[in-house]
């Protein structure tokens, strides 16, 4: 039985690639952080405890700032596969937390990998570093691809481009199978609540039964090449099952903006949004109503606003990926479409939002979390 180790276990893509490896028979390890409060909502159902027989799925208390805890773990696991998802992802943040950012998202990769050497598992254990197209910035060529050269805008992206480089450095020095995945954004039901497409699901859907008014954002003309978590955590795996570690550009293909993407998940709930104004005064007023799913909504409504205060020191404008190498060499090509993951997310926090309404309805409080 092969046995993994994944640090960000409780993220977003953790989550998805414990579930895929579990099912592939792997005894699947995550690193989760000490929190105040519970943070392992993702991976709850696949839960195991130590008094159940025949435990495949543990979870180690650790960090990607401690060298000795990432150590004993690699030591204790002996993974034959370890896949680097922890750090801190956000990019608006990262300017916030450089020096934090930094230590986890850099310095967390090169303490692995040397824990790894240390340890003497470097023709034992693959490694997987979750790379980004965040490295490519300010565009040096469109579409992206394994060749493009690499400019960071963002204390986030300049800590990955560390990380991406101490991979490729690491293979060629020591002969380890260690491999970047160029990953473009993906999303999901479970994408984090800051993030620009879980904001504006959550918003709309919230909007769309009367629990918020108004959805703020930055730069709306922010064009994204998006696909599915899911998609991407099967390239994950299919990347450490060469026999030669190599680096991947993983997306598909397609972009649009931040802007389509609020008009799409609107009308997943039935209101059709028309857009007027510029830049920091440009809003969005609900011209149409269709079905009986957004009551908490009326014709001439502004529900979405810009907030300069979401607009970031430096912004990667567009990004849009050429997948064609994974697809020639893996045969990996993304099966979930745009339009399809944000029906998912949209029908998601429409559920949630539901609830919220239903108790608020009945004279329960409900708080409803809008700041991101
Ligand atoms: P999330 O933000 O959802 O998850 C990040 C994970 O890292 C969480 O489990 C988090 O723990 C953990 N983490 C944060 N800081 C530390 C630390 N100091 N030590 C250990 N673990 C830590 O990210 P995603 O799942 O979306 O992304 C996974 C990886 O892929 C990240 O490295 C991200 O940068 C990268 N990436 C993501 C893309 C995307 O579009 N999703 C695209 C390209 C790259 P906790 O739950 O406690 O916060
Ligand atoms: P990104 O994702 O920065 O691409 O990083 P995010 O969803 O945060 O932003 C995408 C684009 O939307 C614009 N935007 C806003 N973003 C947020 N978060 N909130 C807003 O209100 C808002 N308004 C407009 C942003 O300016 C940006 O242009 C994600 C993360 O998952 C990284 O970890 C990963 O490496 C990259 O994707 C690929």
């Amino acid at each position: 039985m092969k046995k993994a180790l994944i640090t960000g276990i409780t993220g977003q893509d953790g989550s998805y690639l414990a579930e895929l490896l579990l099912e592939k028979g792997y005894e699947v390890h995550g690193i989760k952080r000490r929190a105040s409060s519970l943070n392992t909502e993702r991976v709850d159902h696949i839960y195991q405890d130590n008094h159940e027989i025949n435990q495949k799925f543990f979870l180690h208390y650790g960090d990607l700032t401690d060298s000795s805890n990432l150590t004993r773990i690699l030591k204790d696991v002996q993974p034959d596969e370890v896949y680097n998802l922890g750090a801190q992802s956000h990019v608006a943040v990262s300017f916030e937390c450089p020096e934090y950012t930094a230590d986890v998202d850099a310095m967390g990769t090169l303490r692995l990998l040397e824990a790894i050497r240390f340890l003497g598992l470097e023709k034992k254990t693959k490694f997987y570093q979750a790379s980004t197209s965040e490295l490519y910035g300010e565009v040096q060529e469109t579409p992206q691809r394994e060749t493009t050269p690499f400019h960071p805008r963002s204390p986030y992206a300049v800590a990955k481009m560390y990380a991406y480089w101490i991979v490729v450095n690491y293979r060629e020095s020591y002969g380890m199978y260690a491999c970047n995945g160029i990953l473009f954004n993906h999303e999901s039901p479970r994408r984090g609540e800051t993030f620009v497409t879980r904001k504006i699901t959550r918003a709309i859907t919230n909007i769309s039964q009367g629990l918020e008014q108004c959805l703020y954002l930055g730069n709306m003309d922010a064009l994204r090449d998006w696909g599915h978590a899911k998609d991407y955590v099967r390239m994950q795996w299919m990347m450490l099952q060469q026999d030669v570690a190599d680096d991947f550009v993983i997306a598909t293909g397609k972009q649009i903006s931040v802007r389509e993407f609020v008009r799409m998940s609107a009308q997943n709930v039935g209101i059709e949004l028309e857009f007027t104004g510029a830049g920091m005064n440009e809003i969005a007023t609900v011209v149409e109503i269709t079905g009986d799913k957004a009551r908490g909504v009326s014709v001439g409504d502004v529900i979405v606003k810009v907030d300069t205060r979401y607009f970031r020191p430096a912004e990667v404008e567009t990004l849009l990926g050429d997948p064609s190498k994974a697809k020639e060499k893996l045969g990996w090509v993304p099966k979930i479409t745009v339009e399809e993951m944000c029906a998912e997310m949209v029908e998601n926090d429409l559920e949630k939002a539901k609830r919220h309404a239903l108790l608020k309805a009945h004279g329960y409080s409900v708080s409803v979390t809008k700041e991101s």
